[in-house]
């Protein structure tokens, strides 16, 4: 009897995320903003990566970003230093995850007039968030090479919930076990229509591709 009423408390909450992740979507597809939700396990190299893409970016197009943590600062700290971009830090309270009440009202602290492109770096976790919609317009996540090829195998949804997958620090390839084609293949099992896009925040690689196919979603959404 009692797991019953824990499926009717799930489904009541999801079925809530969802309405207030559609509010957060239309709000800012109106306002022009394209907003990206980037998830990965912790040390995946959330961070540098946005801090990398938020520099090439950031003379085109104009962009906030928004950090979760538990407590700490350091994230919104080294994005703001490093980009000059507007940058919050949001605490949660020490749950694993962000849902769309917490992004809405996150959102009522910014001056969004004419930001163009909102970044959320989710909090370090791969089974929490992907069961969250954020209202983000895309998520995307990040899988680094020396958590190893299998990693699909073992956190299926947050590969699923996924629009763009990001492998990321591609060039520690020559140090781990790492086999492309059989990650790939991992993550077409779960989702055939992801993205998969191999890059290195270190030396660039793949940071091109990135930026072009960001720009090209921003701007389908832009033209709504
Ligand atoms: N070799 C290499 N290291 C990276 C790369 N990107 C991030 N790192 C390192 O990975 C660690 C975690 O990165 P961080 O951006 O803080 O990850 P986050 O926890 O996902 O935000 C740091 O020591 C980064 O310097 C990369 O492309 N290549
Ligand atoms: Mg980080």
């Amino acid at each position: 009897m009692s797991s019953v009423r824990v499926i009717e408390i799930n489904e009541n909450i999801s079925a809530h995320n969802d309405t207030a992740a559609g509010k957060v979507r239309r709000m800012l597809t109106e306002n022009g903003t394209f907003f990206i939700n980037i998830m990965s396990a912790p040390g995946s190299g959330k961070t540098t990566l946005l801090t990398a893409l938020i520099n090439r970016l950031k003379e085109k197009v104009r962009i906030a970003e928004m950090d979760v943590d538990i407590e700490s600062t350091l994230d919104a700290q080294r994005v703001a230093d490093a980009t000059g971009v507007p940058s919050l830090q949001i605490h949660n309270g020490g749950l694993c995850h962000i849902d769309a009440d917490m992004t809405y009202r996150a959102l009522q602290e910014f001056d969004l007039k004419g930001i163009e492109l909102l970044i959320l770096e989710n909090i370090g976790n791969l089974v929490c968030p992907a069961e969250f919609d954020t209202g983000a317009h895309k998520n995307i996540m990040l899988f680094s090479v020396p958590e190893g090829d299998d990693k699909p195998l073992k956190y299926p949804l947050m590969f699923t919930v996924s629009d763009i997958i990001l492998i990321t620090k591609t060039d520690t390839m020559a140090y781990f076990n790492f086999d492309l084609e059989k990650a790939e293949k991992n993550i077409r099992n779960l989702n055939p229509d992801a993205v998969i896009l191999p890059v290195s925040a270190k030396t660039g690689a793949g940071m091109d591709a990135l930026e072009e196919l960001l720009m090209k979603e921003m701007r389908q959404v832009q033209h709504v």
